[in-house]
């Protein structure tokens, strides 16, 4: 057998495409883990002659159904919604929910890929899953998106449960979304219990989790530095996105002294080149948070910036870039453009934000480069501590959840340093993410047998 793997993951990406049809992001996310565990299975022939790799491409099953609801002028509207529960050797399903138009089965089988490798990396017994709906929130009053949650948790409920899958949030789905959509649950089942994460304080949520998936991604950035010695005190850092993760990326950013110069949403980016203060932060957080307006509304405010409408923040050049926005946000041209313009890090709030072309040419360059399932594993692992505290029901102090989150990305950021090490002065954290998030699954999954 060759020791590269090259032959036999080509000849194992066939087969996914095969068996997958026209399921572009799914194949990207299976191929960028599979460079690194075909080989590794190949040196370790008890996962490949229980064919662990082929058992954890294919998702333990993909529910899929319509959901019907009525807008304020009565009109009826028709959607389609998938969870797709991926694996659960390790624990109880566990993922977000995106409402987005583009979300497809394609979609949601990358991100619940995704999410059984993050999962485990957190260290907490979480499977992994995701669901969604093709339902566009943008421009919908309070009670369409009410109307609409509740059509939806009526089929959902049936497949979920506290140890048996446990949906949260993902892009087109905060709070007002999780409140809804557990309010529902509640009202059909009879039961207050921790079946969602993401809820609110007063019914169940924990301090830290709105937080959490920012944070931790600049946690992570932050431990990549002071391996070398360095840090993200004094850096300039170029951040995609104005939703929940990039918002708390940039003020955990600011907080540790870096110079945060660009935030965007889908119509375009806004530069401020002496970076954002904490006042304009807050600007951002409102404008987003409370009024669900465009990022083009900052421009008009605060005259020291500019906006580039239709474009990406990824030709300014910075040290540091947290990528928070969606999928392949940063094309194989943009990783070079950055590469070129001098970037350190690039620590990836989103998941799957780098085509797979960008992923090598980071990878060449060995750069600081943490892939979205380890940089962005904060907000997975602080609704871990969610479900713990709801199981205890305690709530746990803001400074002792952020501590807890803390620890946790500084020991997915160890595991994945001594997994992908290649030298003295480099890892590779692609490498590390992927084959110290597999071990646990894949351990499991031989312990059970044939199944
Ligand atoms: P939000 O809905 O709060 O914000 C999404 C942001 O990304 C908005 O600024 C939105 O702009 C922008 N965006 C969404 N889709 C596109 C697109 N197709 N092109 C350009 N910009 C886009 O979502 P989150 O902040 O929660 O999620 C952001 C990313 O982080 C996603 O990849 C998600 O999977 C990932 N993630 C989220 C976690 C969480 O806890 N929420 C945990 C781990 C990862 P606009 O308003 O114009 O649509
Ligand atoms: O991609 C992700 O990790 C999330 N959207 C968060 C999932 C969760 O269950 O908190």
């Amino acid at each position: 057998m060759l020791k590269s793997g090259s032959f036999e993951l080509s000849s194992f990406m066939e087969k996914v495409i095969t068996r997958n049809p026209g399921e572009t992001e799914f194949h990207q996310a299976v191929r960028e883990v599979s460079e690194t565990l075909v080989p590794y299975t190949l040196e370790h022939p008890e996962y490949c002659e229980a064919k662990i790799l082929e058992r954890l491409t294919e998702p333990d099953r993909v529910v899929i159904f319509r959901v019907v609801w009525e807008d304020d002028t009565g009109e009826v509207h028709v959607n389609r919604a998938w969870r797709v529960q991926f694996n659960n050797s390790i624990g109880p399903y566990k993922g977000g929910l995106r409402f987005h138009p583009t979300v497809n089965l394609s979609v949601l089988k990358f991100l619940g890929f995704e999410q059984v490798l993050k999962n485990s990396l957190t260290g907490l017994p979480m499977g992994g899953a995701k669901g969604g709906s093709n339902f566009n929130p943008k421009g919908k009053s309070d009670r369409e998106v009410m109307r609409f949650c509740q059509a939806m948790m009526t089929e959902l409920q049936q497949h979920i449960g506290e140890d048996t899958d446990v949906p949260a949030g993902d892009i087109g789905v905060g709070g007002r979304e999780i409140s809804y959509l557990f309010g529902q649950y509640k009202r059909m089942r009879n039961r207050f219990t921790g079946v969602m994460t993401g809820k609110g304080l007063s019914y169940g949520g924990s301090l830290i989790r709105t937080e959490a998936t920012g944070y931790g991604c600049v946690y992570f950035c932050e431990n990549m530095f002071n391996r070398l010695g360095d840090s993200m005190r004094d850096k300039t850092v170029c951040v995609s996105g104005s939703g929940n993760v990039a918002i708390y990326a940039v003020e955990k950013a600011i907080e540790l002294g870096g110079k945060v110069v660009t935030m965007s949403d889908s119509s375009g980016f806004i530069h401020e080149p002496d970076g954002f203060d904490y006042e304009q932060l807050k600007f951002i957080k409102n404008l987003k948070e409370v009024h669900r307006g465009r990022i083009s509304e900052y421009a008009d405010k605060f005259p020291t910036a500019s906006y580039y409408a239709g474009e990406r923040p990824w030709h300014v050049p910075c040290d540091v870039v947290l990528p928070c926005a969606t999928q392949n946000e940063i094309t194989g041209d943009e990783a070079k453009t950055l590469v070129h313009n001098g970037v350190k890090a690039v620590s990836e709030g989103a998941n799957m934000p780098t085509e797979l072309d960008g992923v090598h040419r980071f990878l060449e360059a060995k750069i600081l480069y943490a892939p979205g399932k380890a940089a962005n594993a904060g907000g997975v692992a602080v609704s871990g501590l969610e479900q713990s505290q709801n199981a205890l029901r305690l709530s746990w102090s803001r400074l002792e959840v952020d501590e807890r989150l803390k620890k946790i990305m500084k020991d997915i950021h160890d595991k994945c340093y001594w997994a992908g090490r290649e030298s003295e002065t480099y890892s590779n954290y692609v490498k590390g993410a992927n084959i110290a998030g597999f071990v646990k699954v894949a351990d499991a999954m031989l312990a059970y047998g044939i199944v």
